[in-house]
């Protein structure tokens, strides 16, 4: 099945034109802060030589796309440059595009006959993970899907709260142990409730706030390890939750959580703020995970289903 297919059956989301309105939508709003800084100078200039690309290397770092994939960008537009008789600035969006494209992978399709698929949501405190496991849960539902949420964020009351509100918002079940429950037996528990009641998607909720590498790599193995008790291939996705705004910080957790267990793909949050979208082209490369949401708001459907080339689009719209 395609990544829009599990959307297939809600009808305010159509499949294929889905990521291009609304990013292009919200990309219009003034605060967002990526598309200004994607403006290449040297417009005038027919040709691209050492300047431009001096040029477009700073915009990119600039735009947290990060050194080592702005290096490699450089380098692949270097290689067009020389292998292409004529390259002139007015090609060099289109290029540009290309080749930023061409650095990001489509995430694998969400297979759905696996039942229950399992959804495991890590990240650190804040980024916005009960918020994505709500909109998330959402879209599942509408689109025809039962879902069932586990609370194994167990650290802070308010992390239970906050999922058994969404859970309620949404109009889906919760397994949850309170505060301070062991989050696999919460997993366990869960995951053991999909399977007899025949839920078609579960999601786990984890905490963030883990003293040390060594403890997060522990809890998340354990995490695991107990789920496939009940489903020996579980998790089927581990979803790694960032915060778009917060720049290198961002792939500095992406380093983190994908040394301590097997991210498979990638949320980025807040792009409806002032985050540069440019990050998401260097985490997406340089760890070679691939982005398969975005959340641009608060609200149970600020969540978009991500479009590389949409996402590029948008980026450099009016370049
Ligand atoms: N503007 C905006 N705020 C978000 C987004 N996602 C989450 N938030 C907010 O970020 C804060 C932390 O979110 P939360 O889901 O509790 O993060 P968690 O600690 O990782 O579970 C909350 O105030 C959310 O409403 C988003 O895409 N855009
Ligand atoms: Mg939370």
């Amino acid at each position: 099945m395609a990544l829009f297919g599990i959307f297939g059956k809600d009808p305010a989301a159509k499949p294929a034109a889905e990521g291009v309105a609304p990013w292009s939508k919200v990309w219009n709003v003034p605060a967002v802060g990526c598309s200004p800084s994607f403006h290449l100078r040297h417009r005038g200039k027919s040709k691209v030589d050492d300047a431009v690309l001096d040029d477009l290397e700073e915009v990119l770092v600039s735009s947290d796309v990060g050194v080592e994939t702005t290096l490699t960008i450089i380098e692949r537009i270097q290689t067009r440059v020389a292998s292409d008789k004529y390259v002139g600035t007015a090609e060099l969006n289109g290029i540009l595009r290309a080749e930023v494209a061409a650095l990001m992978k489509d995430p694998a399709p969400i297979d759905l006959a696996k039942k229950p698929y399992v959804i495991m949501v890590v990240g650190v405190n804040g980024v916005g993970k009960t918020t994505t496991i709500g909109k998330l849960a959402h879209r599942f539902h509408t689109a025809g899907h039962s879902v069932i949420l586990g609370a194994a964020d167990t650290f802070r009351a308010a992390a239970v709260d906050q999922l058994r509100i969404w859970s309620e918002r949404v109009g889906v079940p919760l397994v949850s142990q309170g505060m301070n429950a062991d989050p696999a037996a919460v997993a366990f528990d869960t995951v053991e409730s999909a399977k007899a009641k025949g839920t078609d998607i579960v999601i786990i909720d984890t905490a963030g706030r883990l003293h040390n590498k060594i403890n997060l790599m522990n809890e998340l193995t354990k995490v695991r390890n107990v789920m496939r008790k009940v489903v020996p291939d579980a998790p089927h996705e581990v979803l790694l939750v960032l915060d778009a705004s917060t720049g290198q910080n961002a792939i500095e957790q992406a380093r983190e959580f994908t040394a301590a267990t097997e991210v498979t793909a990638l949320a980025l949050t807040k792009l409806d703020g002032t985050a540069k979208g440019g990050v998401a082209i260097g985490i997406s490369h340089q760890f070679q995970i691939p982005i398969r949401y975005l959340g641009v708001g608060e609200g149970i459907n600020d969540l978009m289903p991500f479009d590389r080339t949409a996402f590029v689009e948008a980026l450099f719209k009016g370049n």
